[in-house]
C-alpha cells in the first residue's frame, strides 16, 4: 500500500492544508492499494489562486504555441500508455487490454486532436463588417468521475488549454491515481506553472468548494444527474458558463429487416464494455415482436461468451465494477426488475459463481421489459441489456425517445437511408447508424437531463471560448 502526499499547485507538488485521506480500492480484490489526500476548500483555493495567475500569460500564448505544449503533453501520456492501463486496471478494475487500447490510448488521441485544433482553429474570423474574436472563457474549474478516469480529465483539460484556459481538476475519489499520472505527465510535458492543477478530495468537501468559487469562470462537470442539477443551479445562480455531462438512457432500435445476430452481438458487446460504466451504453434495446425471442435467444448466447473474472488476464473482457456501491446499486436495480415484471433470460442479481473477492456482477439480459419498469428508465451503469418490443416503427420511435435522457442511440436496418431516416427523429446526441465507429472529432454530449453543452471535437473547444464581436 502505497501513500502518496500533496495536491499539484503551481507545478509542483505541495503538502495538502488537511489531514483526511482517500483509501483507494481494487474492486477485483477489495483490497486498499493506495492512500491519496482528500484536500478540502482551502487546497481548493491555493489550486484556484495558482491557475488565476497563470491565466494571463497562458491565455496571452499562441495558440499554435499552445498546441505545441498540448503535442508534448500527449507523447508524456503516451510514454506512460502501459502504467496509465495498469492503474486504471487497478482502480477501476478494467480488464487490462481495454485499458491499454481505451483507458489509456484514446485520451493520448483525444489530447493530439486538441494540439493540432490549437493551430488550425480560427481565433479571429470575419463575420460580415465585424471582427469575432474567440477569446479563452478563463479558469475553468474540472469535476469528472471515475468510470472513464483519463478520458473524462483529457476531454476537459485539451480543450481548456488548447482554447488558452488554465483549470483546477478535482477527479473522482474512485480513481485518483489515474489524475496524479496526468499531473505527471503535465510535470513531464513542461507547461508552465500553475496552467494545470490537481486537487484530489470528495465531491462535497473538495468539488462543491471548486464549483462555488468566485473566481472559477466555468465548471465542466460529468458524473450523476443529482450533483450536475445541482452545480447547474449554483453556476445558474452564479451567472457563471456550466458544463454538464451527465447521465444517459440510450436505445438501440433494431429495425425489421436488420441483420438481427450482428445487431445484437455489437449490443451486447456495447454494454458487457467497461462492465456497463458508459454513459452512452445502449441500455434499452427495441425489437419488433416478430424478431423479439430470437432477438433475447441471440442476446443470452453472447453474453455467455462475457466471464466475469481477474482483470489482469490480457484475455478478460468483463472485470468487475468500480465499488461496493455500484455493485450494490446493481444488485438492487435489478431485484427491482424482477420484481416489477422483468423476465431475467440471463445472468441476475445474485453473485457470479467462484468469485468469493471482489465487485463482480453477472451480464444480465432483461426480457419482457416495458417502459414504465424502473430498469428502462434508470440509468444501470452495470453490464445489463433491457429488451423492450415495439410493433411499428412509430412506436419504435415513441419507445426509443421516451426517456428523460438523451445522451445517445443507435439504429439497424437493411437499409441505410431508412436508418438514417429513423436516425433523424431519435432525441439525442448522437447515433450510431449500423454499427459506427467512435469518432473523437464529432460531438459528444446529451439532450435533455443528460446535460447541456458539448465535448470532443471543435464542438468541445467552443464550449471553452468566449466571443467578442469588434465593429468596424
Ligand atoms: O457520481 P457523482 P457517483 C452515474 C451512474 C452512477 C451514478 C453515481 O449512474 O451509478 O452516477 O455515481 C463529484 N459537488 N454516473 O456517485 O457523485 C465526485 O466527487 C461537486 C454517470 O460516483 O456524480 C466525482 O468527482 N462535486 C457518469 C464526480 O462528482 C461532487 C459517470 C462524479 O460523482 C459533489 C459517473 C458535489 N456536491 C457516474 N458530489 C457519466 N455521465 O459518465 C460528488 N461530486
Amino acid at each position: 500500500m502505497t501513500a502518496y502526499d500533496g495536491m499539484f499547485v503551481d507545478g509542483a507538488w505541495r503538502p495538502a492544508r488537511g489531514t483526511g485521506r482517500i483509501e483507494v480500492e481494487n474492486p477485483a480484490t477489495e483490497e486498499v492499494v493506495a492512500s491519496v489526500p482528500a484536500g478540502t476548500a482551502e487546497d481548493v483555493d491555493d489550486a484556484v489562486r495558482a491557475a488565476r495567475a497563470a491565466l494571463p500569460g497562458w491565455a496571452g500564448t499562441a495558440p499554435a504555441r499552445r498546441g505545441a505544449h498540448l503535442t508534448a503533453l500527449a507523447d508524456a501520456l503516451a510514454a506512460r500508455q502501459e502504467e496509465i492501463a495498469a492503474t486504471v486496471t487497478t482502480e477501476l478494475g478494467s480488464p487490462i487490454g481495454f485499458a491499454r487500447r481505451v483507458h489509456a490510448g484514446l485520451p493520448v488521441a483525444v489530447a493530439r486532436s486538441y494540439a493540432e485544433l490549437a493551430a488550425t482553429f480560427a481565433f479571429e474570423e470575419r463575420i460580415g463588417t465585424s471582427t469575432v474574436l474567440h477569446e479563452p472563457a478563463g479558469l475553468v474549474g474540472a469535476i469528472t468521475p471515475w468510470n472513464y478516469p483519463l478520458h473524462q480529465i483529457v476531454a476537459k483539460v485539451a480543450p481548456a488549454l488548447a482554447a488558452g484556459c488554465t483549470v483546477v481538476l478535482k477527479p473522482a475519489e474512485y480513481t485518483p491515481l489515474t489524475a496524479r499520472l496526468f499531473a505527471e505527465c503535465v510535470a513531464a510535458a513542461g507547461l508552465p506553472a500553475g496552467v494545470f492543477n490537481l486537487v484530489t478530495g470528495y465531491g462535497p468537501e473538495a468539488g462543491q468548494p471548486l464549483a462555488e468559487h468566485p473566481d472559477v469562470d466555468l465548471v465542466s462537470f460529468t458524473g450523476s444527474t443529482a450533483v450536475g442539477r445541482r452545480i447547474g443551479a449554483l453556476a445558474g445562480g452564479a451567472v457563471k458558463r456550466v458544463a454538464l455531462e451527465l447521465g444517459g438512457k440510450s436505445a438501440n432500435v433494431i429495425l425489421p429487416g436488420a441483420d438481427l445476430a450482428t445487431a445484437v452481438r455489437a449490443n451486447v458487446a456495447d454494454v458487457v464494455r467497461n462492465a456497463g460504466q458508459s454513459c452512452n451504453a445502449l441500455t434499452r434495446t427495441l425489437v419488433h415482436t416478430d424478431h423479439y425471442d430470437e432477438a433475447v435467444a441471440l442476446a443470452v448466447e453472447a453474453v455467455a461468451a462475457y466471464v466475469p473474472g481477474d482483470p489482469t488476464d490480457p484475455e478478460r473482457r468483463l472485470g468487475p465494477v468500480v465499488s461496493a456501491r455500484q455493485r450494490d446499486r446493481v444488485r438492487e436495480l435489478l431485484r427491482k426488475g424482477a420484481e416489477e415484471g422483468a423476465r431475467v433470460a440471463a445472468g441476475g442479481a445474485e453473485p457470479p459463481e467462484g468469485l468469493d473477492k471482489g465487485y463482480y456482477v453477472r451480464p444480465t439480459v432483461l426480457a419482457d421489459v416495458t417502459p414504465d419498469m424502473t430498469v428502462a428508465r434508470e440509468e444501470i451503469f452495470g453490464p445489463v441489456l433491457s429488451f423492450l418490443r415495439y410493433r411499428d416503427t412509430e412506436e419504435a420511435l415513441r419507445l426509443a425517445n421516451d426517456s428523460e435522457y438523451g445522451l445517445s442511440g443507435a439504429v439497424w436496418a437493411a437499409d441505410r437511408d431508412e436508418a438514417v431516416a429513423f436516425a433523424r427523429r431519435m432525441e439525442c446526441g448522437r447515433v450510431d447508424v449500423n454499427g459506427g465507429d467512435f469518432n473523437i472529432l464529432a460531438p459528444f454530449g446529451g439532450w435533455k437531463q443528460s446535460g447541456v453543452g458539448r465535448e470532443l471535437g471543435v464542438h468541445g473547444l467552443l464550449e471553452y471560448l468566449k466571443t467578442k464581436s469588434l465593429q468596424l
